[in-house]
């Protein structure tokens, strides 16, 4: 793996968290660390226990593999491992995981100097994910409200979640968070558009500059976000996403039981025209 002169610059000791210089080396291209070490454990121990699970199950079919959450009545308690506790375990394993890829992000920021926005932004998506497997499960009060792992299984449970609340389009948040979704596609193909249009021309033609990126934008809409601002929008509105996705779930169950439809009830009812005769 051929080192840039950049590398031998920054491919330096120090920056890390937990472990001062023990694990503070590289492995080919690929820096260790702690939190290296920890996240090798925790996705090796997972995989081998979602395969030992899928071993006791009655299928190898990959679109029918399932371990499941534990029964209701087992509440917040541990369950027995082939009633639900897999499934802990393998919840475990995920956020120790998720949580020390972040942590060697922010050591690998540390090092170069750079901000932390990348582990930022992943923790946003570990956030959503410990939203659905702890935070909702410990405010209803059982494990079992957690999704299954399995491909088709995980779809069943969203949509069985979902008509638990009759239309889940009409909760306030999940609108937010679609609409996030689609706009951060919108805001990506819009900018890899334009930086390809700009920067990968046709053979024989020239680049072209950030100045004809922005005059594209001024000519076609009047304004220009620019080209930091464009990457400051795109990360605004991806995380967002992900936020709103985690609160209209959060917010299914723990604070609304009824059905999502009814609780526009509150436009109804406002005193302007409440009294109306409808
Ligand atoms: C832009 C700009 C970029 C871009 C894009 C725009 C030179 C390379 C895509 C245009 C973006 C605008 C006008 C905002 C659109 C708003 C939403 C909510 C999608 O101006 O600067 O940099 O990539």
């Amino acid at each position: 793996m051929a080192m840039l002169s950049f590398e031998r610059k920054y491919r330096v000791r120090g920056g890390t968290l937990v472990g001062g210089d023990l694990f503070d080396f590289w492995v080919g291209p690929f820096y260790v660390g702690f939190f290296g070490v920890t996240t090798m454990f925790f996705s090796i121990l997972g995989t081998a226990l979602i395969l030992w699970g899928a071993s006791q199950g009655p299928t190898w079919n990959i679109w029918q593999i399932n371990i499941a959450p534990p029964d209701l009545k087992y509440g917040l308690a541990l369950a027995p491992l082939m009633e639900g506790g897999l499934w802990q375990l393998i919840t475990v394993c995920a956020i120790g995981a998720f949580g020390s890829w972040a942590l060697r992000e922010v050591e690998i920021c540390r090092k170069l100097g750079i901000g932390y926005h990348v582990p930022v932004a992943f923790s946003v998506a570990i956030f959503a994910y410990v939203t659905l497997v702890v935070i909702r499960p410990v405010l209803m009060g059982a494990w079992g409200h957690g999704f299954p792992y399995g491909i088709f299984s995980h779809l069943d449970w969203v949509s069985n979640v979902g008509y638990q609340y009759l239309h889940f389009h009409y909760n306030p948040a999940h609108m937010l968070a679609v609409s996030f979704f689609f706009t951060t596609t919108l805001a990506l193909s819009l900018h890899g558009a334009l930086v390809l249009s700009a920067t990968n021309p046709a053979k024989g033609e020239i680049v072209k500059t950030s100045d004809h990126e922005d005059t594209f934008f001024r000519d076609l809409v009047g304004y220009s976000i620019g080209t930091l601002g464009i990457h400051r929008l795109g990360l605004f509105l991806a995380l967002s996403a992900g936020f709103w996705s985690a609160v209209c779930i959060v917010i299914s169950g723990p604070f609304w039981t009824k059905g999502w439809p009814e609780w526009w009830g509150w436009w109804l009812h406002l005193p302007i025209w409440s009294q109306w005769p409808l």
